[in-house]
């Protein structure tokens, strides 16, 4: 373990050397006692005393004193440095019993509950964050137990700090152990983190940002979840601002993921859910070089593909004949050109053949579902319809929302990108949406099918989360 800015705690190194420093005093005031005792009979003799009686008194007593200190003092220096050894051996596997048990629990918990942090500044994901002293602010790169300290540790300055997460090791700052990115955060946390994939102008920002003021409204009252936004780098607050007042989020010019992050945890669960939904602008995906960069492609637990039904270049043109399409800006990116370079991205950094499909589900959601007509495509409407017609009495909702959707692309000459998804992708499920309800008209926007994309998506990956219910209806 590399040196800690903290003391070796008492038990794994001082005590060694008072043990030791304890025998050795012993014997030699033994010794001492023994060259003094012969010292003094040499003294007498020399002097004399041999011929006189007190002489030969003091002679045959320290001749006593000698075989006193020789043999009898040696015998009970020896059992008591025995005792004193075998007394603190048991007392140190004690300790160390103590020190194993706590050190494997801290680590099983860690495991168990799968906790792991991610970066928003690097990216990079770990399972144990470092720590700081908030009195020196010195950095504590393994704290956890050892022989610093089992279950604190006392650092330089002096301050006691928590080692595991029973004790409050969360509660101190965490810093990332790769890029020194200060975390806000403890890392007593499972994170999730899920890219959301989208050419320009598809809709991505307003999406996210609409869907978690939704899940922040309906957490508690509608499922019973725990919400709390965690301030980063995002803009949520002022993007929520705005949208509130009908008003639209920048265009996203970061060319590297921003993650808006909020934890999403069932009541009364002590290891929260960290969900990070990661943003960038939709120009990244034009340019594989940029998006090589951005390691959360491949560190991710799931993905979300925003499809603005406009960029789908047929479909556009059928609508245009009918309504004017300059208030949705409608993206101009090929679906399935994003979709490739993602494709590509994520097998270069997990070094996947072509042929291994990625494991993480895909959750694609088509937005600005308002545009008139489509409901009946592949809203709710179409559902509906769809169901009512089926040969097969029990097809959820979701079963019905992927077939409406796979034919709606193949319909509309997207069957490449069907196929891609199909055959890349091991578990995909199609969402309809509308961040915005409508276009911007001075009037208070109604988001429709935000939540779900997202619920299903962390549902999918998080054992403690679970909407069951909801995706078989
Ligand atoms: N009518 C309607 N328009 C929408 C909806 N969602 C997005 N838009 C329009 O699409 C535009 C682009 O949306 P953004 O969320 O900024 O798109 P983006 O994918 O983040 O774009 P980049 O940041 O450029 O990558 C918005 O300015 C709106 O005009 C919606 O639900 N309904
Ligand atoms: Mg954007
Ligand atoms: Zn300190
Ligand atoms: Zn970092």
């Amino acid at each position: 373990m590399e040196k800690q800015p903290a003391k070796v705690n008492y038990f794994f190194g001082q005590c060694y050397r008072d043990l030791g420093n304890t025998i050795r005093t012993t014997f030699a005031n033994l010794g001492d006692s023994i060259v003094n005792c012969a010292e003094h009979i040499a003294d007498v003799w020399s002097d004399g005393g041999y011929s006189k009686p007190l002489g030969i008194i003091q002679i045959g007593f320290f001749i006593g004193l000698l075989i006193c200190s020789s043999i009898i003092s040696t015998i009970f220096c020896v059992v008591f440095s025995i005792i004193h050894v075998l007394f603190t051996v048991l007392v140190m596997a004690f300790i160390y019993l103590w020190f194993t048990f706590l050190f494997l629990l801290d680590s099983l918990m860690r495991h168990i509950h799968k906790i792991v942090s991610s970066c928003p500044n690097d990216q990079r994901k770990f399972a144990l964050p470092h720590y700081r002293c908030p009195t020196c602010g010195k950095i504590h790169t393994k704290l956890r137990p050892s022989k610093y300290g089992i279950l604190k540790r006392e650092c330089t300055c002096g301050t006691r700090l928590p080692t595991t997460f029973f004790n409050g090791r969360q509660r101190l700052e965490a810093i990332c152990p790769y890029c020194g990115y200060s975390l806000t955060n403890g890392g007593f946390h499972v994170n999730i983190s899920v890219p959301v994939i989208g050419g320009p102008s598809s809709g991505k920002t307003c999406f996210i940002n609409q869907a978690i003021g939704e899940l922040e409204r309906i957490a508690e009252p509608e499922l019973g979840y725990e919400y709390e936004y965690i301030a980063g780098s995002d803009s949520l607050p002022e993007n929520l601002q705005l949208l509130s007042q009908g008003q639209l989020p920048q265009k996203t010019s970061e060319m590297r993921l921003v993650y808006y992050e909020f934890y999403f945890t069932p009541k009364k669960k002590k290891v929260k859910n960290e969900i990070s939904l990661c943003d960038v602008g939709g120009e990244v995906y034009m340019d594989s070089s940029l998006l090589s960069e951005q390691i959360g492609y491949s560190l991710a637990n799931g993905y979300l593909m925003v499809i603005d039904p406009l960029s789908i270049a047929a479909y556009r043109k059928e609508v245009e004949q009918k309504i004017s399409t300059s208030g949705y800006t409608g993206s101009v990116t090929p679906i399935d050109e994003v979709l490739s370079v993602l494709i590509k991205t994520i097998e270069n950094m997990r070094n996947y053949d072509a042929r291994k499909k990625v494991e993480e589900n895909l959750a694609i959601v088509f937005s600005k579902c308002d545009i008139p007509g489509l409901d009946e495509k592949i809203g709710d409407k179409a559902v509906d319809e769809y169901i009512a017609n089926s040969a097969d009495k029990k097809i959820t909702r979701m079963q019905a929302r992927n077939k409406i959707c796979e034919q709606f692309l193949i319909d509309y000459d997207e069957a490449d990108f069907v196929n891609a998804v199909r055959s890349k992708f091991t578990n995909v499920q199609f969402f309809t949406s509308s961040a915005l309800g409508h276009n911007v008209d001075g009037t208070a926007f109604q988001p429709s099918g935000v939540a779900d994309p997202i619920l299903w998506v962390i549902d999918k990956k998080s054992p403690t989360i679970d909407f069951k219910k909801r995706w078989a209806q």
